[in-house]
């Protein structure tokens, strides 16, 4: 805790500072070593605020769904899954999670038949004006948001969106389509309010956002995804080997 975070000269409320700096600490991690936070009172001796101040603060936190109270018990910083993820291995969001033991599971945003834009179809080698089939999923680990996935795929491969009800992969795989290799770059981005809504995390909080392009094994594209995944909640592992 940084007590000079907080500044009288400031033209923030006192009560909105301290929920800053406390969701800073817990959106970046900083507080993992502990689940619970100290109590009110000591909070306020802390930052050198009165109890209203530090309860106003720990209601906006709760609200947001970073924090929780348990009562008699104290204030409590909501964990979520956290995922390791292999950069080099080609899987699915459904192997990833279950992979884990958790139960992974989609929410439809929405899903349609669209000509594809400029991007889709560069990406997908499809000719100005070709169809895509756009698949928009909230993807979810026993419950909890960790991503959002826009995939586009040749209507070739894939018709009809409804075709997909699980996972994507054994969709294709089923249907003689299997990917084989990917291509995939990672920023590091803060999610527009949309975004952070839908997965549960402030305004702003740190995501990476991944564009991958899969193919076929005769290099023929076979999806283009654009996707949001939580910067909280996974890390991103590759192995190195001398060149
Ligand atoms: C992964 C892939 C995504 C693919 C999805 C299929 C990343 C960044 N993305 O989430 O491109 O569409 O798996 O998952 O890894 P599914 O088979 O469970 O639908």
């Amino acid at each position: 805790f940084d007590p000079t975070a907080l500044s009288d000269a400031l033209p923030l409320p006192l009560y909105l500072q301290l929920a800053r700096h406390l969701r800073t600490l817990i959106v970046e991690g900083r507080l993992t070593d502990q689940d619970a936070l100290p109590g009110e009172r000591e909070l306020a001796e802390t930052f050198g605020v009165s109890r209203v101040t530090v309860r106003k603060a720990l209601r906006e936190l709760i609200a947001e769904g970073l924090l929780h109270q348990r009562q008699g018990a104290g204030t409590f910083i909501n964990r979520s899954p956290h995922v390791e993820q292999r950069l080099s291995a080609l899987t699915s969001f459904t192997e990833d999670i279950g992979g884990r033991g958790l139960k992974p599971d989609s929410r439809w945003l929405s899903r349609s038949v669209a000509t594809a834009t400029p991007e889709e179809a560069m990406a997908l080698g499809l000719r100005p004006g070709a169809e895509v089939v756009r698949l928009h999923r909230l993807r979810l680990a026993d419950g909890t948001p960790l991503a959002i996935e826009l995939s586009a795929l040749p209507t070739s491969v894939l018709p009809d969106p409804d075709l997909v009800q699980g996972s994507l992969y054994e969709t294709l795989r089923g249907r003689g389509h299997p990917p084989f290799r990917a291509l995939q770059r990672l920023s590091a981005i803060r999610l527009p309010a949309d975004q952070a809504t839908l997965l549960g995390v402030p305004d702003g909080a740190p995501a990476l956002y991944i564009e991958r392009r899969t193919f076929l094994e005769n290099g023929t594209p076979l999806e283009f995804v654009r996707s949001h995944y939580r910067g909280d909640a996974y890390d991103f592992v590759v192995e190195l080997s001398l060149v």
